[in-house]
């Protein structure tokens, strides 16, 4: 296989590199040559340096949220610009960047908006797995292959438009940054941002994987008191303690259900909530686990295609506060650059979420670690 050089001998070339192709779902990934096209106009190519397996890629392989394949998973990496396109300002070949799914166009309504991070240009909730200009830059055995939420880091080389592309210190350690793409960013500012967890409150984390682990650090940096760390897997339960947690439950080991259990622990419910889980029944206990006069739910679990969240509308009519969020409401190009910086003054500490690092080739095995429950976050490194 040719090998692809860095920067100015690949300039404007198409670059022949490997990838793991979804054809189907259901099925392992398959490491197949690509060929990797020129960014375009507002584009950019990046060689990926290191990515996360996040919990949402987990979705699209067992077919939960369905996308259009075949195609490139992988949303949550970190890299190196190999070449820019027309018209880029704001990197230039060489620099070290994070590779996000929630673009930040500082144009559209959200971006406009003091709070809102749900840029408009990438639909993540209908993806068509293509560039803006409705094509796509990977070609696989003579056939074209889709992106994912104009992402794609399980390959050695991909296209992303500018405005997903976070430029961050020369001196981030890239082996680990990768997770402040989705991961560590969604569960830690779920707590710290979006429920503005307070000191001495009491928080429950329904799910305790790479998302909940984040979740969990964040309450514990805004001063829980009492957080409760909730999973069906209890493999789980000894990192989450060494994370922060002060009570781990199965729910499996109760008769009764668990919203029940925690009114019983808390008195009168928990103070934050919150569900990293991606299922209706866990994202319902999570919110009638909150106090029902002032507790605050926030859901970051993916749920399946189609599905419908329902419960009883009077549990919000004695004050309850449910809410949701992208990437911890961060908004992606002003702030992770930020969170690096913490991370890189040992403000944040994003290497405890990560248990596991396998080089890109071993993919199915990262995903055998996720699926059995093994991994809190599983990294593959190029
Ligand atoms: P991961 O698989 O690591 O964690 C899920 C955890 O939930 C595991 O520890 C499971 O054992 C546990 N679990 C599964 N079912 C139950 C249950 N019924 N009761 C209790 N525990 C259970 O996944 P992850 O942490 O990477 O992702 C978690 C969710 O967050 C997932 O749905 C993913 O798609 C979503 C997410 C959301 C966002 C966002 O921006 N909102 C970004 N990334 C991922
Ligand atoms: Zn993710
Ligand atoms: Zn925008």
């Amino acid at each position: 296989m040719k090998q692809a050089k860095f920067c100015v001998e690949t300039t404007g070339k198409v670059i022949t590199c490997r990838a793991a192709i979804a054809w189907t779902s259901n099925a392992p990934l398959s490491i197949e040559e690509v060929e990797v096209d020129p960014p375009k106009a507002g584009e950019v190519r990046i060689k990926v340096i290191s990515s996360g397996i996040c919990g949402s890629d987990n979705h699209i392989i067992n077919g939960t949220y369905p996308v259009p394949l075949p195609a490139i998973l992988g949303h949550e990496g970190a890299g190196v610009v190999e070449s820019i396109g027309e018209g880029v300002s704001t990197v230039k070949p060489g620099d070290k960047v994070i590779l996000t799914f929630l673009p930040q166009c500082r144009e559209c309504d959200s971006c406009l908006h003091a709070k809102g991070n749900c840029c408009l240009k990438e639909d993540i909730f209908s993806p068509v797995g293509l560039m803006l200009d409705g094509t796509t830059r990977f070609t696989c055995r003579g056939r074209k292959v889709h992106n994912v939420f104009g992402t794609s880091t399980f390959t050695e080389y991909t296209v992303m438009h500018e405005i997903s592309v976070v430029k961050i210190d020369d001196d981030a350690p890239m082996e680990n940054v990768c997770i402040l793409a989705c991961g560590f960013t969604t569960g830690y500012g779920a707590a710290v941002n979006r429920a503005q967890v307070t000191p001495g409150s009491t928080c429950v984390v329904f799910g305790l994987g790479g998302v909940g682990s984040a979740v969990v650090l964040g309450c514990k940096a805004a001063g829980a008191s009492r957080i409760i760390g909730i999973d069906i897997n209890e493999g789980k339960f000894e990192k989450a303690k060494a994370l922060g947690v002060t009570d781990c439950l199965n729910p499996r080991n109760f008769k009764k259900p668990i919203q029940q259990v925690v009114m019983e622990m808390t008195g009168l419910g928990a103070d934050f909530t919150f569900e990293a889980i991606g299922t209706t029944d866990t994202m319902v206990a999570a919110l009638e686990s909150c106090n029902m006069s002032y507790g605050v739910c926030v859901i970051i679990g993916v749920s399946p295609a189609k599905s419908q969240f329902s419960f009883d509308p009077m549990k919000l009519l004695s004050g309850r506060t449910l809410k949701g969020c992208l990437i911890g409401e961060y908004k992606t190009r002003d702030c992770i650059p930020l969170l690096v910086c913490d991370y890189m003054k040992k403000k944040i500490d994003v290497d405890s979420v990560i248990t596991h690092k396998l080089p890109f080739i071993k993919i199915n095995q990262g995903f055998e670690l996720l699926q059995s429950g093994k991994c809190i976050r599983c990294v593959l490194l190029f």
